[in-house]
């Protein structure tokens, strides 16, 4: 193992598999190599679907802002949370997925032992400072078998682990710039959240976190 400080952050090892519940594994640095072109495609993407603040049915507008790409994307308006194939702000399919995020999406579930993950839907949060996200579940996805594969680009932000139960502790992780965590079997179903996001400049980024969750939403 090696470790890298190109960008002024704390040396840090890269190559390094935690394991942070029975299904769930962070990959340090997994996705370093292919970085530049995530970033770029996310360009590309947003470029056609930008990102936007959706409200929640609660009535709430998220502080992130989010696109997708992909078969099917997730939306949220007054009426519920739901999963379809048309951006509703264009009327057009969401943009395809890059052959890029397929191929890092298998590699990254197959290193953390989920085989053959094909994922049908990714979510591409974009994080300004101070945005953030309220512990929640992913359950709007109908293959609960499928691990959730997510990728952490430019600024770092501290991802909040908790349990089955909203009121269980919460474990703290810093995710930085090219790391992958993989969330599978126990671990799919335990509340989730990211702290607010600090300012920062990122050489690939500019003062942006991004964040891709690719996930099977229908079997
Ligand atoms: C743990 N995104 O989009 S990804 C989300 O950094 C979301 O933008 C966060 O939570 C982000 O829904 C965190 C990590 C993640 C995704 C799904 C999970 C963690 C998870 C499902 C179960 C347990
Ligand atoms: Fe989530």
């Amino acid at each position: 193992m090696f470790t890298l400080d190109l960008f002024g952050d704390l040396p840090r090892s890269i190559g390094e598999r935690r394991q942070l519940g029975p299904g769930a594994w962070l990959l340090e640095g997994f996705a370093l190599a292919r970085a530049k072109a995530l970033v770029e495609a996310v360009q590309a993407i947003e470029a056609q679907s930008p990102p936007r603040h959706l409200v929640t049915p609660g009535g709430f507008t998220m502080s992130v802002a989010m696109t997708n790409c992909g078969r099917l994307g997730w939306n949220s308006d007054l009426k519920g949370y739901r999963y379809g194939p048309l951006d509703p702000l264009s009327g057009q399919p969401w943009p395809p997925m890059p052959e890029v995020f397929v191929k890092l999406a298998h590699d990254a579930a197959e290193a953390a032992g989920y085989a053959a993950f094909d994922p049908d839907a990714c979510l591409i949060n974009s994080y300004a400072p101070g945005a953030r996200l309220s512990l929640h579940q992913d359950k709007d996805e109908q293959d609960l078998a499928a691990p959730i594969v997510s990728v952490s680009l430019g600024l770092p932000a501290v991802f909040l682990f908790g349990g089955a139960h909203r009121s269980d502790p919460v474990e703290r992780y810093s995710l930085q710039h090219g790391d992958v965590v993989v969330w599978g079997g126990e671990d799919r179903l335990r509340f989730h959240g990211v702290a607010p996001v600090k300012a920062g400049e990122h050489p690939l980024t500019g003062g942006r976190r991004l964040n891709l969750t690719f996930r099977k939403v229908n079997r």
